[in-house]
């Protein structure tokens, strides 16, 4: 298909599939951020599993791991949504883009190059983490590659429950003690900017933004949404008693927006060179998982073989 007819395709609103003809810039943009998605879902378990052994409830617990598990669910469906546009020679292929974030070629969000210092942090995580992916993600249900927006479908309405989870955690704190209000305070204050960074560079330093537009992969900017979830936040910060970290903070009636203080976008490209807190942590641990359940996968596929053979016999 001419790359106009495709455009005019998709701006039709129609649906792209795994097997239709499409333009290589397509399928390449959706390969790098599928995967870089597929990547954030399973780095974003570790700062949570962090807290497993020390959740201060079995209750607690066990929302926690359904939680933790959850997001291996989301890298799964996201990674065999972007195995769906491997053709073969560009490296679309699971183990590739799996090897990539392995080697720390490929990216996964900034954010979960965070450390979770208390168990505040969890709650912050669902609130504000989970709370900025839904706002990016139910954008992401209406993009035009069929793969992925069905598997944002039900990504979005687990991440609703994983947002009152960490809400509910804040909540309990800010009905305790002045301690544990606190540490729901200092837990704001920690993750307040590096969530509000997940939505990515300012559109005008956005270089990915205009052609994911055209082939509606994106459908709002990262300006527009990251304006819309500080808009929503604020009120629910309030709720709880806590106060937002900008002093540049201020509703701005002619907009009917917050304005709000500059990004520290210094701190953005640090972490996204891999000098963030937490970058190395995060890829040896990943990288040792590799290595010391290597036996798993190899018996698996052992297994599968010998199940394709003995059924061929028969
Ligand atoms: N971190 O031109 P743009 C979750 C990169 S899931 C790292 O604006 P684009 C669930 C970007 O890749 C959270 N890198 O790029 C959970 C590009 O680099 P490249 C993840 C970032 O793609 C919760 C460059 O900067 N969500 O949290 C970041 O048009 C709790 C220029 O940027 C998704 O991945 C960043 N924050 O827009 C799990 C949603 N921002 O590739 C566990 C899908 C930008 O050219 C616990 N992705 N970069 O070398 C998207 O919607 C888009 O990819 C954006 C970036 C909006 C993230």
């Amino acid at each position: 298909m001419e790359n106009n007819k495709f455009l005019d395709y998709v701006q039709a609103e129609n649906k792209v599939e795994p097997k239709d003809v499409m333009p290589e810039d397509y399928r390449k943009l959706l390969v790098r951020q599928i995967s870089q998605h597929a990547h954030s879902e399973i780095v974003g378990m570790l700062p949570e599993a962090n807290w497993i052994s020390r959740a201060p409830s079995l209750r607690r617990k066990m929302a926690l791991l359904a939680k933790i598990q959850d997001e291996a669910g989301h890298g799964l469906y996201l990674y065999a949504a972007s195995e769906t546009l491997n053709n073969g020679a560009n490296g679309a292929d699971r183990d590739s883009t799996y090897n990539d974030m392995l080697s720390g070629k490929a990216k996964y969000s900034s954010i979960f190059n965070y450390p979770t210092l208390s168990w505040a942090d969890i709650g912050a995580i669902g609130w504000l983490v989970d709370g900025a992916a839904i706002m990016n993600q139910v954008m992401l249900m209406g993009n035009s590659y069929g793969p992925y927006s069905r598997a944002m479908v039900r990504i979005c309405k687990e991440e609703s429950f994983h947002q009152r989870q960490g809400y509910e955690i804040l909540m309990t704190l800010c009905k305790g003690t002045k301690e544990q209000k606190e540490l729901a305070q200092e837990a704001l204050n920690r993750f307040w900017w590096p969530a509000l960074m997940m939505f990515g560079p300012n559109d005008s330093d956005s270089p990915n933004s205009q052609k994911s537009m055209n082939y509606k992969v994106k459908r709002e900017s990262n300006d527009d949404l990251r304006q819309r979830f500080i808009d929503v936040t604020v009120s629910q910060a309030d709720f709880l008693g806590l106060k937002v970290p900008d002093e540049n903070l201020k509703w701005n009636e002619e907009r009917q927006h917050y304005d709000f203080g500059a990004l520290p976008w210094d701190e953005f490209m640090e972490v996204l060179k891999g000098n963030g807190p937490c970058n190395k942590k995060r890829l040896e641990t990943k990288n040792k998982a590799q290595r010391e359940n290597l036996w798993v996968k190899e018996a698996a596929i052992a297994f599968a073989e010998k199940q394709n053979v003995m059924s061929k016999i028969a």
